[in-house]
């Protein structure tokens, strides 16, 4: 790995993939076909895209079944164990709606109400990971989303992977459609004769996805562009370098563009943990990827303090942050960007990708600056609540005619003055 002693440049941001001409010229008829041709324009595109001709998208409950039949028990287990954790975890996210009153009567508040439908994109072939799953539709249903719907593209039989199946049907999830791709989230944004439209789709997917992702927003919500994984390590002369070369590559192989960093104040460390990242490469099955991220983004940042490398950590506003310092918990306050911040030497990073709780969806790209990992509050919105008191309107009546007047909106002025000009205005708190 390259060794370079920390200067003002570094960074992980790079250009967002923003697609070719013909992608999104594609991508918007894609988009315009299923808006107008619902059904059968998603079936035409999934017979152009995905090869195979279904004139019903919707997985069966023999299907459901039949992918369980395939599935060991121990396979099963880890995943129910997983969802459990996660579950446990977003729970606590969930936020009550709240009422306050005052002494003249008024009461506001914030009514927490989740979003009616939402649908989760789990992409084609090996990225298809159950994982991903758990962590797209369990905040949703903490959030007490009542219609979830999951799209993914048909394999060449026309079938999904059994684990897709298992792990949805494991989440509850029913509702499961045959479709990729920016049909899928045309269907989903805007409904078909069979598919009604949800309020917000998340999950990740191709550069055909993400496109049509961002040119649905609005018509929808949306969750996040997602660029490739991240890793940034912080050690200190504690540090292992098998641990952390073993954990640079776990990111390393998701992607050719993924970046795996180490920061530390220790120049032997930072030869250590390169040679080990060598060694360790030889023997992975994802070699050449893991090998073309290091590669092309990876680093090992050498710092003159603990200040300064604290500062770069910070400046990288990474996916995922380990610390592998003598004293984690001293470190943590002095961290101001990171989607998820794994601390000391056993908190290794696919700990959290697959089990812990926390969800393994996450700020890339230097968004940690400015956002959060998905959670329940993304399925929920606010509705703000006023309720005023003939007293409370009495009070602050001339005051808000006023406010009104200064903006030159002489009706709302009036809105309000008419209810103080009226002698038989209720008297009670209402
Ligand atoms: N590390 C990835 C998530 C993932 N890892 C899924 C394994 N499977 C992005 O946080
Ligand atoms: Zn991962």
């Amino acid at each position: 790995m390259k060794i370079i002693s920390l200067d003002e440049t570094v960074s992980l941001k790079r250009a967002i993939d923003q697609g070719t001409e013909n992608q999104r010229k594609s991508v918007e008829r894609i988009l315009e076909g299923v808006k107008t041709g619902g059904d059968q324009a998603v079936r035409h595109y999934t017979a152009e895209f995905d090869g195979v001709d279904l004139s019903d998208p919707a997985v069966t409950a023999e299907e459901i079944a039949a992918a369980y039949e395939r599935t060991d028990q121990e396979t099963i287990d880890v995943i129910r164990e997983a969802i459990a954790n996660v579950d446990a975890f977003h729970k606590r996210q969930i936020q009550q709606s709240w009422f306050a009153s005052e002494e003249n009567g008024t009461i506001l508040g914030q009514k927490v109400i989740p979003l009616d439908a939402a649908g989760v994109y789990v992409p084609g072939g090996r990225a298809a990971y159950p994982s991903s799953i758990i962590m797209n539709v369990v905040p949703a249903l903490a959030a007490g989303v009542e219609r979830i719907v999951m799209v993914s593209p048909p394999l060449e039989d026309g079938s999904l992977p059994d684990i897709v199946l298992v792990t949805a049907n494991e989440l509850g999830v029913t509702d499961i459609r045959k479709i990729g791709g920016a049909q899928a989230v045309a269907a989903l944004a805007y409904g078909t004769e069979t598919l009604p439209a949800v309020d917000k789709i998340t999950g990740p997917g191709n550069i055909f996805v993400a496109l049509a992702k961002q040119l649905v927003f609005g018509t929808v919500d949306i969750d996040m562009i997602a660029g490739p994984s991240e890793i940034v390590i912080l050690a200190d002369e504690t540090g292992k370098p098998d641990y952390i070369a073993a954990d640079l590559l776990s990111q390393a192989e998701h992607d050719p563009m993924s970046s795996a960093i180490l920061v530390t104040t220790e120049k032997d460390l930072a030869e250590q943990v390169s040679s080990e990242v060598s060694r360790q490469l030889e023997t992975l099955p994802k070699e050449e990827i893991a090998a073309a991220s290091i590669r092309d983004h990876g680093a090992i940042y050498t710092a003159a303090s603990e200040a300064e490398a604290i500062d770069a950590i910070n400046r990288l506003a990474g996916e995922h942050l380990e610390l592998h310092v003598r004293d984690p918990w001293a470190v943590l306050p002095k961290i101001r960007h990171a989607g998820a911040i794994f601390l000391g030497e056993n908190s290794s990073e696919p700990v959290g990708d697959y089990f812990a709780g926390p969800n393994h969806v996450l700020p890339t790209n230097g968004t940690a600056r400015f956002s959060s990992p998905l959670n329940v509050e993304d399925f929920t919105k606010k509705s703000s609540i006023i309720s005023y008191s003939r007293q409370a309107l009495e009070e602050n009546g001339a005051k808000i005619a006023g406010f009104a007047r200064l903006e030159a909106l002489e009706a709302h002025a009036r809105a309000v003055e008419i209810r103080m000009e009226d002698s038989n205005g209720k008297t009670d708190s209402n």
